[in-house]
């Protein structure tokens, strides 16, 4: 029995040390997914929309990032870590595209009240995730997991900008006044750490996996103006008319340029 057991850990062990930098990225997705629709856990009742986002064209090659100077942070990777600009998947999917309801709610929503924070976590000298959703008035609890020096700067515009210095271990918690597509977010020490926090009055908003998938759940009937939203090829609209408890499907597709 023990030796199974010990076993058993041995291969658990082995199976999160092969994920390495490849299953952070999973379970940031998961994360964002999480932290996208936090409020909505606890309501399934409602509409959903959900579809998958494609890539066409000619995938760019993601840089390599140089983390010799961030031993720490380099020892954390098995194969060096890329930036995270295009994320496409062997059949063609892009992750990181936030998906939100940008026009159509009804005037007598109300967003959840305090929902649990959405955790910004630096890991590895990357952000995790790197794109989510955030309730104006939610805190976001922004971490320090390297033990390293992090500074992170907020690049709001109709939110309050804010430049935070993390020199180790450690959470500072932070919140946003005001509705605003996207909020920028930067390390000033580790110049390709960035990360893109999408501040809403509502939580109907999911981010692609790295199967290109997204779901928005808990609608309540309507017509509603959808975005897509990717970080360098922009943003595109559809109109989805969703009803009791259906499911609709909306599928975009952003090619290369
Ligand atoms: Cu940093």
């Amino acid at each position: 029995m023990l030796t199974r057991s010990m076993g058993t850990t041995l291969v658990a062990g082995l199976v999160m040390l092969c994920m390495g930098d490849q299953g952070k990225g999973r379970t940031a997705q998961v994360g964002e997914a999480g932290a996208a629709g936090a409020g909505d856990a606890a309501a399934p009742a409602g509409a959903t929309i959900s579809g998958k986002v494609k890539f066409t064209g000619a995938r760019p090659v993601m840089a390599k990032i140089d983390m010799s100077d961030e031993p720490v942070c380099k020892a954390k990777y098995q194969t060096p870590p890329t930036k995270e600009d295009v994320v496409v998947s062997p059949t063609g999917m892009l992750a990181n595209v936030f998906v939100y309801v940008k026009a159509g709610l009804p005037a007598t929503y109300k967003a959840p009240a305090a929902p649990a924070p959405v955790v910004l976590d630096q890991d590895g000298c990357r952000y995790h995730p790197h794109v989510f959703g955030i309730l104006v008035g939610q805190t976001m609890s922004i971490k320090n997991s390297d033990g390293i020096a992090h500074n992170i700067k907020a690049k709001g515009v109709k939110n309050r900008p804010f430049n935070i210095s993390q020199p180790t271990t450690m959470t500072t918690p932070r919140t946003f006044t005001a509705p605003e597509v996207m909020v920028a977010l930067e390390c000033n020490v580790h110049g390709w750490m960035k990360a893109y926090a999408a501040v809403l009055p509502h939580s109907f908003s999911a981010v692609s996996g790295a199967d290109g998938s997204f779901k928005i759940t808990g609608l309540p009937p309507g017509t509603y103006t959808i975005e897509a939203w990717h970080e360098r090829y922009g943003a595109q609209t559809a109109t989805v008319t969703v009803s009791g408890a259906e499911t609709k499907t909306s599928d975009f597709t952003f090619a290369a340029r």
